[in-house]
């Protein structure tokens, strides 16, 4: 047989696989799965290529599973899934920072707002957040038709004293598409196919560990149910009103808008630094 150089026959890699292995193959016994439907699962897995649901499958049913299994081991904000719609290169915003966004873009307008702090509470200056979100509509760009390429997505930085404000506009909750893979699997489930509303953004400075995070909205719809089983106590924050005409005029709005507020803890790209809680191995 063919072992790709590099790769140990006796790797932790290859033991997983023949776990896997072992576990598929006595699930096919239990069900007796006959050729027919052997085909009709591996056809699933084919049409998420096909459908342009690459990895929303799998996000959507297993990746908040290995987000939980990292954060029992590090320090910091809690890391929340990436989902299937991430992508990197986003424009570098110039402060003060405004997601690209259309004329007229649809939405109630929404300043996110927080600090980057360390594990000690020191904030951490020029700290880059790369920030990406649905629109009035529910879609993404670069992902779904008819949207430029960096609609609602955007990176910026931490000023110094680790604080960051980004005008974008309120997500609603995301609707699986009904029509593709995903969608008829979660059609036999008998389970809606909605996630509460949410903003993504990815931390990164050079001196501590890139992190994932999602921020959903307190007191939103579906948080109790997310499709994808990935709202966490430590993720959800307060979506705020501003109405007032003072408010109003310091901001040189005229209508309303909502503020969120999260502040990130990122853990040291070193770990095992005496004092501090150490990642498991
Ligand atoms: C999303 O927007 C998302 O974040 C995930 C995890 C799955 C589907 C759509
Ligand atoms: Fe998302």
């Amino acid at each position: 047989m063919n072992i790709p150089s590099g790769t140990s026959t006796n790797s932790p890699t290859r033991e997983m696989l023949e776990d896997l292995e072992r576990v598929l193959i006595a699930f096919m016994r239990k069900h007796r799965i006959t050729h027919e439907q052997y085909r009709a699962a591996t056809q699933i897995l084919v049409d998420t290529i096909k459908d342009g649901e690459e990895s929303l499958l799998y996000d959507v049913f297993f990746e908040a599973e290995s987000t939980d299994i990292g954060n029992r081991y590090r320090d910091g904000s809690p890391e929340a899934i990436e989902g299937p719609f991430y992508v990197p290169g986003a424009p570098e915003l110039k402060a003060p920072y405004v997601m690209p966004m259309r004329a007229g873009e649809r939405g109630d307008v929404l300043f996110f707002i927080g600090t980057v702090k360390d594990t000690n509470g020191k904030p951490i200056a020029a700290a880059e957040l790369d920030v990406w979100q649905a629109d009035a509509e529910g879609l993404y760009a670069n992902i779904h038709p008819n949207i430029p390429l960096w609609n609602l997505r955007g990176r910026l930085k931490t000023d110094g004293n680790g604080e960051f404000t980004l005008r974008t506009i309120v997500p609603p909750p995301y609707e699986i598409p009904k029509n593709g893979p995903t969608g008829r699997v979660l059609k036999i489930l008998g389970r809606h196919y909605y996630r509460p509303a949410h903003l993504h953004a990815k931390l990164r400075h050079p001196q501590f560990k890139e992190m994932t995070s999602q921020i959903y909205f307190m007191g939103g719809q579906y948080l109790d149910s997310d499709v994808a089983n990935a709202v966490r106590d430590g993720l959800v924050a307060e979506l705020k009103l501003h109405d007032s005409a003072a408010n109003l005029n310091a901001r040189g709005l005229s209508k309303p808008y909502f503020t969120i507020r999260y502040d990130f803890v990122l853990a040291p790209s070193v770990p095992n630094v005496v004092g501090q809680r150490t990642v498991a191995q």
